[in-house]
């Protein structure tokens, strides 16, 4: 199942020359049509016939999403509205959103990238799939409705939301494929055995989840819920929204489409370029993108890159999945901690539901972090034996994975909040005197 061998088995080397000829070209153009980019990479020294081999990339500053925002909101846009033919928006929580724009070319490109990761995982004309990813401004949506679409599934539009309407469409239509993000797959998954309606009523048989992270544990979860195989993939809206990455049917690691991206990882906090096989921010650039060109963005997401063919037959470089965002990563007396790993240890333990929050708070000098999660039995919270020892096992779980303590809070079942798009696992107290 794989869409595009030429481009998706390619021998490396042939690869990176591709790669190498169109940086040499996406240098040019951003030098050329962005003045951002042309000012930083003056004061950099560097001009865009410089860049004769893929680690001359190295030369180049570092675009920020702040440099997004500083431009709002088309500074950054590499070419005339006259030929722009689409724009997104970010879902930022604080000041303006970050906004995208995409010539003709950058659409058709779009779709080719996601047809190639859904075509990999068994989307086809006999697929019927919803989508509910929120139609509008985010880009998760219409970009995997065209990728679908190109590979010949029926898309059913459904955005996120009226989630019975959702399930009455699931069981109508006999839905086969599910587009969500992992926290809504799994809400619609308990909402569809509360209906009243068998589960034997519903078809799912794909998830295609992203958006978010989704720890294995959390992913097992929704596929026993669904009785589906669950994929994840990858992307985000200033290089493009989704259709960067995803896995294949080993879900060893996430493609990356490498003819589209040159990928990087590097060290956060000094922001030097790391050896391959290295942990650490993904900085990514788009290779032939018009509308809004990027060069050398940080994600802040995460992640290692792994250059070995995969068994899959494909030659494109997997990364991990994401481990958590730098600015997710929680500091708590001087710990690093990053929610996937709290969700690792809850998700999978038979007492507890896959629903939790963080709450860290300062108290006095120190900060403190308390993990509620749902019971699955609400009853537990009278035994009072039973439940010292849950809380015990739980607490000593966290200490062993996260290294600090943490206070673990047991919840009746359906007292957390629920999710349509993504979820919001952290409320962080600090600074709020709380
Ligand atoms: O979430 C694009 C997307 C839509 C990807 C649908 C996949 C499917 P943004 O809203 O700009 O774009 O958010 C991008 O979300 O930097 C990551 O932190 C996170 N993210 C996206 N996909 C994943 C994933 C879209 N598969 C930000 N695993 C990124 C973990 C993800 N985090």
């Amino acid at each position: 199942m794989i869409w595009n061998k030429e481009i998706e088995c390619m021998r490396r080397a042939d690869l990176e020359a591709l790669q190498l000829e169109r940086l040499k070209w996406m240098a040019r153009f951003c030098y050329d049509r962005v003045p951002l980019y042309h000012k930083r990479m003056e004061e950099a020294g560097v001009t865009p016939d410089k860049i004769k081999t893929l680690s001359d990339i190295r030369h180049i500053p570092f675009t920020n999403k702040s440099d997004l925002r500083d431009t709002y909101p088309f500074g950054l846009f590499g070419a005339p509205l006259k030929d722009i033919v689409r724009i997104h928006a970010s879902s930022g929580t604080t000041g303006k959103p970050t906004v995208v724009g995409y010539t003709k070319s950058d659409l058709d490109n779009w779709s080719e990238m996601m047809a190639r990761i859904v075509y990999g995982v068994g989307a086809n004309e006999d697929t019927i799939v919803q989508i509910a990813f929120g139609y509008g401004m985010f880009t998760g949506a219409l970009g995997l409705h065209y990728g679908l679409e190109k590979v010949g599934a029926a898309v059913v539009p459904c955005s996120s939301g009226n989630s019975e309407k959702q399930l009455m469409f699931m069981r109508d239509f006999q839905t086969n494929c599910l587009v969500a993000t992992p926290s809504y797959a799994l809400y619609l998954s308990e909402l569809a055995k509360e209906s009243g309606y068998p589960m034997s009523d519903y078809h799912l048989r794909l998830g295609l989840l992203g958006s978010e992270g989704c720890t294995p544990e959390m992913r097992d979860q929704i596929e026993r819920n669904w009785g589906m195989f669950v994929t994840d993939n990858y992307g985000l809206s200033e290089t493009g929204g989704p259709g960067m990455s995803g896995e294949c049917m080993e879900r060893d690691g996430l493609h990356i489409n490498e003819d589209f991206y040159l990928c990087e990882v590097i060290d956060p906090d000094t922001g030097e370029v790391l050896e391959p096989g290295s942990t650490g921010e993904l900085v990514v650039t788009t290779l032939t993108k018009e509308g809004i060109p990027m060069l050398r963005y940080r994600t802040k997401d995460i992640t290692r890159i792994n250059y070995e063919p995969c068994k899959c037959g494909r030659t494109t470089a997997r990364m991990d999945k994401i481990k958590g965002r730098s600015d997710d990563m929680l500091k708590i007396r001087g710990v690093n901690v990053f929610p996937s790993q709290v969700e690792s240890v809850l998700v999978g333990m038979e007492e507890l539901g896959p629903h939790y929050q963080l709450v860290v708070r300062r108290e006095g000098y120190a900060d403190t972090l308390e993990v509620k999660v749902e019971l699955i039995d609400g009853g537990v919270l009278e035994r009072y034996q039973e439940l010292e020892a849950l809380h015990r096992r739980i607490e000593d779980k966290l200490k062993s994975v996260l290294g600090i303590v943490a206070k673990v809070s047991l919840t009746q079942p359906k007292t957390l909040e629920r999710f349509q798009g993504k979820a919001k696992r952290v409320l962080d107290l600090r600074g709020e005197g709380k």
